[in-house]
């Protein structure tokens, strides 16, 4: 009986480990200037911000690094307007540039 006990809390550990490593990890990088240049702003695994204040409308490029990662993005703040699902890197946003201003990063 103990055994078993010990098997689950064993589990449990493992399980919250799993979940603060995903926490640390990088789901995107967002980038000020297109080709990935300028000033960067790192989104992590499942982060999400509805009001990006100084990086509102700043963003010009955008590289999805983690994997199974997809970073929603909206025209708006608080999630509204327009938005679009990026998985990959965009060197230029193109007419998405300069209208980012929140975002949330799904990982799976
Ligand atoms: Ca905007």
């Amino acid at each position: 009986m103990k055994k078993v006990w010990m098997g689950l809390v064993a589990c449990s550990a493992l399980g919250l480990a799993a979940q603060a490593q995903a926490q640390e990890r990088t789901c995107a990088y967002m980038f000020q200037d297109v080709n990935f240049g300028g000033e960067v702003l790192e989104v992590r695994y499942n982060a999400q911000n509805w009001d990006m204040g100084h990086w509102n409308d700043r963003v010009s490029s955008v590289k999805v690094v983690g994997e199974g990662c997809v970073l929603y993005v909206y025209e708006d703040v608080s999630f509204e307007g327009e938005y679009k699902a990026l998985v990959s890197e965009v060197s230029d946003l193109e007419a998405w540039k300069n209208r980012i201003s929140s975002y949330g990063c799904v990982c799976t």
